[in-house]
């Protein structure tokens, strides 16, 4: 087996032509932090799925030849990061990806893309859904948005939820397997223009919230974005609180130098202009640790 001089990540998500989410973000966030993302892509979009009439090819079947590829060539992952998926089935394919290449110190982030602000993204069926409560439970991190925390838990969707419940639900999560969980989109119940990320590490028992200033317009792939940067800080060895400061300060500064253009919202953050962001260490971190 060959060392690995640059961490080499699997990332199993779609490539949609249109609208910076999923591999478009991955991509170049992660190789701009300096690591090496293999893309194992999920499905082939036009635009992602909040255009109308987006054509979609779904890569079901040949994800596991794909697999099987990698394996006779004994790819040595330091990362494997899935993030939306375009049928149930890719579930156990998944599962599998995870045992086939597991070793000691391999981290495995599952971001649950099912939806956003109380409702699910067109075209993912209620067996998603189901196939993805038991594909968190094979995940170090998770990174699921209030909507999708909520899908996983069997709760309400509330967008008054307070920060008791949501360390609950934190706690919840993180006894279905994964030792980090981070759910983003939090509402600041007494500052109705903040938005929080609340974090669990088990093994600390230790809760992380960041915040940040909320700009009224809804950019597509932030969570792509936001994802990516975690991971990427962790891989080069932040703390947990400093890769949540990388990530939310990355987002909030994208969603600003995005949202005075006159733009179409559906495009996303314009990533572009941002990326060199990501080599500034934090100057100044705003995490909190929560009681
Ligand atoms: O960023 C979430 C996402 C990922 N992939 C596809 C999507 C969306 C959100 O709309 O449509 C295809």
């Amino acid at each position: 087996m060959h060392q690995n001089h640059i961490k080499k990540l699997a990332a199993i998500h779609d490539l949609s032509g249109i609208g910076r989410v999923s591999l478009t973000s991955v991509i170049p966030i992660l190789s701009s932090m300096g690591v090496q993302v293999c893309p194992l892509p999920t499905a082939v979009l036009s635009t992602h799925t909040q255009y109308e009439n987006f054509y979609k090819v779904d890569l079901t079947e040949h994800l596991q030849p794909f697999i099987n590829h990698w394996q006779k060539l004994e790819i040595d992952f330091d990362a494997i990061y899935s993030g939306y998926l375009a049928s149930a089935a890719q579930v156990e394919i998944v599962v599998r990806l995870i045992e086939t290449f597991y070793k000691k110190g391999l981290m495995v982030v599952v971001d649950p893309v099912m939806g956003d602000n109380g409702s699910t993204y067109e075209s993912l069926g209620d067996d998603l859904v189901q196939e993805m409560k038991r594909l968190i439970t094979k995940a170090d991190i998770i990174t699921p948005n209030l909507t999708e925390a909520a899908l996983l838990l069997d709760e309400p969707y509330d967008p008054n939820v307070d920060i008791q419940t949501i360390k609950e639900w934190l706690v919840r999560l993180s006894d279905k397997g994964p030792s980090t969980v981070i759910i983003t989109s939090v509402p600041e119940l007494l500052h109705k223009k903040i938005t929080s990320v609340v974090a669990y590490e088990a093994l600390t028992q230790r809760f992380w919230k960041v915040s940040c200033h909320y700009l009224p317009a809804n950019y597509p792939g932030t969570g792509d974005s936001f994802t990516s940067v975690v991971t990427g800080a962790l891989l080069q060895g932040d703390s947990l609180p400093i890769a949540l400061d990388r990530a939310v300060q990355f987002i909030s500064y994208g969603v600003r130098a995005t949202f005075g253009h006159n733009y179409d919202t559906r495009e996303g953050i314009m990533l572009e202009r941002i990326l060199k962001n990501l080599d500034n260490p934090v100057t100044m971190g705003t995490y909190e640790m929560l009681d």
